[in-house]
């Protein structure tokens, strides 16, 4: 008979992370975490029949227009999580400020960092879609969180991951101890070990940008991306190009198979448009626990002092080979400016 693989529950009982304020609370909140993925999964099967898709005539706090799922996933987290987990301060891409979950009696000891729902403009065009996450130390558990608890360099998250939303759905972490892949089998309701101790190829033939801004970008920036299109058979180019509009789509194609993604900095708006505390720290967490890199093209991503909640970065992220030569060519037009 063939062995059943092993549920999230399982498999974190079987490698326990270092837990604070109790054995198993990490594990519970990663399984919380666990029941948002598979709610919002089931939602965003049926979306187009329940008057789900469009926009909700909103904008959040960065100014975008927000889409009804946007709005039903950040409900979703804030609600599963003040329910079940063991987080005492939650904070989205979403929202202007972090939500306090007042739990008398018991201990909250982790704060959750996450973008509800990312590639949004996919939603209504039925394309892969994420959710990712990143779980900090909560150090002040009886206060309401002040933005200042929430800013925190990526190097002092406990845990991080993404939901992958596609023709399965997927839940990808890491406690610090490699990187794990569950796929939903949506038939028992679990999420199964399906990609255990994932490590990304040190090189890829791959490359996800948005070449739509490259009249934008800095010369260093155009000149890499330029020499991924010149043929080269020994170097393995020209590299492919593969862009979803989902950082979490393509970076899992990436963390799976090698390549390099770059949302870059640009003349005109330098910090790019990612952010960095709820995108870029756990998505670097992830990619570097897989041997890859993470970087602006200067500087490390999980090295950053954040300054402000909503704080975008540049993100040059995949195999390590490949963003050590967009970093150099990054650096080099520093230089020669
Ligand atoms: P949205 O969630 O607002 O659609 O943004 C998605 C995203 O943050 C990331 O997932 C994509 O890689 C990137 O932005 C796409 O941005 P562009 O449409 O500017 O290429």
């Amino acid at each position: 008979m063939s062995q059943q693989p092993l549920t999230v529950e399982q498999f974190l009982m079987a490698n326990p992370p270092a837990s604070l304020g109790g054995a198993g609370s990490l594990t519970a909140l990663l399984s919380a975490i666990g029941l948002v993925g598979k709610t919002l999964a089931r939602d965003l099967r049926i979306a187009g029949l329940l008057n789900m898709l469009g926009m909700t005539g909103e904008t959040n706090v960065q100014g975008e227009s927000i889409k009804k799922l946007d709005q039903i996933a950040n409900d979703t987290f804030i609600e599963v999580l003040q329910r079940d987990g063991v987080a005492g301060a939650l904070a989205s891409e979403e929202m202007e400020k972090p939500v306090f979950v007042a739990s008398p009696g018991r201990p909250a000891p982790y704060m959750v960092l996450f973008d509800p729902l990312d590639g949004s403009s996919n939603t209504d065009v039925n394309m892969p879609l994420g959710s990712i996450f990143s779980i900090i130390e909560h150090q002040h558990q009886d206060q309401p969180p002040e933005d200042s608890d929430l800013l925190r360099k990526g190097i002092h998250q406990l845990a991080a991951g993404y939901f992958l939303f596609g023709p399965s759905t997927m839940l990808v972490f890491t406690t610090g101890k490699g990187v794990f892949g569950f796929t939903l089998d949506p038939t028992v309701g679990e999420y199964q070990l399906s990609h255990p101790g994932i490590k990304m190829p040190s090189r890829g033939k791959v490359y996800a940008v948005n070449e739509g801004n490259y009249e934008k970008w800095p010369t260093g920036t155009k000149r890499y991306v330029d020499s991924l299109k010149k043929p080269d058979k020994a170097a393995g180019r020209p590299y492919s190009g593969r862009y979803s509009g989902c950082l979490v789509a393509d970076v899992h194609r990436l963390l799976l198979g090698g390549g390099i993604y770059l949302y870059p900095g640009e003349i005109n708006k330098p910090e790019g448009k990612l952010r960095l505390l709820y995108e870029a720290n756990p998505m670097a967490m992830v990619v570097e626990q897989a041997g890859g890199r993470a970087s602006t093209g200067v500087t490390r991503i999980l090295e950053i002092e954040p300054i402000k909640l909503h704080q975008r970065v540049p993100l040059i992220i995949g195999s390590a080979d490949d963003v050590r030569d967009a970093e150099s060519y990054i650096q080099e037009r520093a230089v020669l400016s």
